[in-house]
């Protein structure tokens, strides 16, 4: 993080060539907002963004709870064993989103965007009963292209102060959803088996999102942001991750033309998962749906820079910081400690 800010300032020495004197850091919001902006009539933007999200220890419903707790809590997905036996330790999950963004007219601009994800868990599988002592840990992972969308952004209202936008998005899962691991399991063996839902990189489902976003200028360095997002299932096989809603506001002060830095408030809920996959079955808390989805507030902080970087228009760097205020997880799930995302976008 330090790094990468440091990086960025770095960068920003490299200031801006006066091609396109009205671009700013400010016009765009910070990094982990998407669908913020849109075009003018015949502009193309290429993006990528980089996130990695870590999580360690189990709240249950926001609580923090210990290894003892969690084998304590009943296997509800077979008999035996009686308890929860394998304790999730550590996950991390990285996400690599691609886009490409293209204004046919000024009220209209559309996105295609494409998603990358890859996931690692680190587990202690414990004895089912008796003294349920540790008899060894192991990790899974998964990686594979989770999903595209297709998004349509629609300016509704611009004037000096205030800027309104609607989104429509059409999400597709690519990936599979039944991607297997080796599991070490309470009776000492190691198993092939179906990942529980937390470790799939996508689910098969279809999912149309509607958001809306209003850009507000205070005062000539300080903007207000708001958006609002719905996120819903269409289509799902067996199982599907469940529906999301999402406010978030920032504030993003201008440093300088090149620079700005920005703190934001996000505002998460998620639904259980729909239906189920009747082959995850393992005594793991992330076996069972009904350790899925929450609410959660998060707090954020960032920085987008101008940069001269490759050929052509300015180059525009984002990072952000994402740090758990509140995390209201549905019963037993992984605490999230932090998420951090470095982005790069390109007018073309
Ligand atoms: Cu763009």
């Amino acid at each position: 993080m330090r790094y990468l800010l440091l990086l960025l300032i770095i960068l920003g020495q490299k200031t801006v060539a006066n091609d396109k004197a009205t671009s700013r850091a400010v016009d765009h919001a910070p990094i982990g907002v998407m669908f913020d902006h849109y075009h003018k009539k015949g502009e193309w933007m290429i993006s990528a963004r980089q996130s990695h999200m870590e999580m360690t220890n189990n709240i249950f419903n926001g609580n923090a709870v210990s290894v003892a707790d969690v084998l304590e809590m009943p296997n509800p997905l077979s008999i035996q064993p009686a308890n929860l036996s394998i304790v999730p330790a550590k996950m991390g999950m990285q996400m690599t989103m691609v886009g490409v963004m293209f204004a046919p007219t000024n009220k209209i601009t559309l996105m295609a965007m494409i998603n990358y994800i890859s996931k690692d868990m680190n587990l202690n599988t414990h004895q089912e009963i008796m003294s349920r002592d540790l008899i060894g840990s192991f990790s899974t992972s998964t990686s594979d292209v989770s999903d595209m969308t297709i998004s349509t952004l629609i300016k509704l209202k611009e004037d000096d102060k205030s800027r309104w936008s609607g989104e429509i998005s059409l999400q597709k899962s690519l990936s599979q959803k039944d991607i297997e691991g080796n599991v070490l399991t309470p009776m000492g063996q190691t198993m092939e088996m179906v990942l529980p839902y937390a470790m799939q990189t996508g689910d098969g489902a279809s999912r149309f999102t509607f958001g809306i976003t209003n850009i507000r200028k205070i005062t000539d360095n300080l903007i207000w942001g708001n958006q609002v997002r719905t996120k819903a299932v269409i289509d799902e096989d067996a199982w599907a991750f469940g529906n999301q809603y999402s406010v978030t506001t920032w504030l993003q002060y201008e440093v300088s033309r090149q620079f700005s830095v920005s703190t934001r408030l996000k505002f998460d809920h998620e639904n259980k998962i729909l239906g189920r996959n009747l082959s995850v079955v393992a005594p793991v808390q992330t076996a069972n749906t009904e350790n899925y989805g929450g609410k959660e507030l998060q707090l954020g902080l960032g920085a987008n820079l101008l940069a001269k970087l490759l050929h052509g228009k300015n180059d525009r760097l984002g990072l952000e910081l994402l740090i758990p205020l509140q995390q209201n997880k549905n019963n037993l799930q992984m605490a999230t400690d932090y998420k951090i995302i470095f982005g790069y976008q390109k007018a073309i």
